[in-house]
């Protein structure tokens, strides 16, 4: 197993020799050249492809934290409220550490792959007939009454394992990157990002922070709109979030990098993820698309300078939705079993 992020990053982390470490070999992700998109925008594209964690996403990183707390305090539980990966990271490292795990998901909005992971850890899945932010609502108020552990990205060790995400880019790179594109939910993660840059920069580790580009669904861009959106809708259901707990703090860290926070549509998201897959051989799923939606648009608008180095966020596997990947591709061609059959399939 590779080492345990928590070892590799402990200076950074608030872990001490008596915090039992809960891993699953998370973390030490590729940060994939992208040389089809590099040559269309002009810059040096990168992909930061989260999706080989342990369970399929970033989650892990902030999992392995939050649930070696919660075994150090004594937690009997842990619960969070999700569009589907916190749910599955959750089921999975509670399952290793053998806590009980709650997940409280809106009904028929996750896709298939989180909630196959979710259910097979043995967490217990509630489907509410609400979106995200009703859960999540729901969730603060349970750990309130009992001595449950939350596990979403309001819980602060979270953050504290996510930030390693930069550090890890830093170190590849032997500097902070120019740019980073990531997309935005609830915004713990660009949150994450934003204060592991600053961290490592602050130890001596980097000259400098990147500018930070944010990404929100149009259907669901509360950051963007500048206030709530009661019925968020898009394709990117990870996304699918509507007033995000961490957003005042996500604007301002990338308002103070440089940045901001943009929509793109559902349209431009599948574009970046068939792109992904069919040019560059890296299947994320569509709201890990959202970064390099983001990365396109801005190069068509000047919004990226020719040469910078871009690290785009690839947040989640494509595998955790295998729903769109098949209605997003050509229909499977059905032949009978026959040699000149498979001849005229191919050759015509
Ligand atoms: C693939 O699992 O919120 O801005 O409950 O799964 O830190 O919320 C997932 C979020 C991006 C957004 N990409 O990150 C959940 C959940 C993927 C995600 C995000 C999510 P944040």
């Amino acid at each position: 197993m590779p080492q345990p992020l928590i070892d590799r990053y402990r200076d950074f982390l608030p872990v001490s020799s008596s915090t039992p470490v809960v891993s699953l070999g998370e973390g030490a992700t590729p940060l994939v050249e992208l040389p089809h998109l590099s040559a269309r925008t002009g810059a040096r594209l990168l992909a930061k492809v989260e999706g080989a964690n342990p369970t399929g996403s970033f989650k892990d990183r902030g999992m392995t934290m939050a649930v070696s707390k919660a075994v150090e305090q004594g937690a009997d539980a842990v619960i969070c409220a999700s569009t589907g990966n916190t749910s599955a990271s959750a089921a999975a490292y509670a399952a290793r550490a053998g806590l009980r795990a709650v997940v409280l998901i809106p009904e028929g909005k996750i896709a298939a792959g989180k909630l196959a992971q979710a259910l097979i850890h043995g967490a217990q899945v509630l489907a509410l007939d609400a979106g995200f932010d009703t859960a999540l609502e729901i969730v603060r108020q349970i750990v309130e009454r009992h001595n449950v552990s939350l596990v979403n990205s309001l819980n602060e060790y979270r953050i504290d394992g996510q930030r390693t995400a930069a550090y890890e880019i830093c170190d590849e790179l032997g500097d902070a990157p120019d740019a980073l594109c990531i997309p935005v939910g609830n915004a713990g993660n660009v949150s994450a990002y934003s204060l592991g840059f600053g961290a490592y920069r602050d130890a001596g580790r980097t000259r400098r922070v990147p500018t930070l580009f944010g990404f929100q669904a149009t259907g669901a861009a509360p950051l963007v709109l500048g206030h709530p959106v009661e019925d968020p809708e898009t394709v990117a259901s990870a996304i699918r979030i509507g007033n995000p707990a961490r957003g005042q703090q996500a604007l301002g860290a990338m308002e103070s990098s440089g940045g901001q926070v943009e929509a793109v549509s559902d349209e431009e998201i599948l574009e970046a993820y068939r792109l992904l897959a069919r040019r560059e051989g890296v299947f994320c799923e569509p709201a890990s698309a959202a970064s390099v939606a983001g990365a396109l648009r801005r190069a068509s608008s000047g919004g990226l300078r020719a040469g910078a180095t871009v690290v785009c966020v690839l947040t989640g596997h494509g595998l955790k939705d295998p729903t769109t990947a098949i209605q997003e591709s050509a229909a499977v061609k059905a032949l009978p079993a026959r040699l000149d059959a498979v001849e005229e399939a191919l050759f015509g």
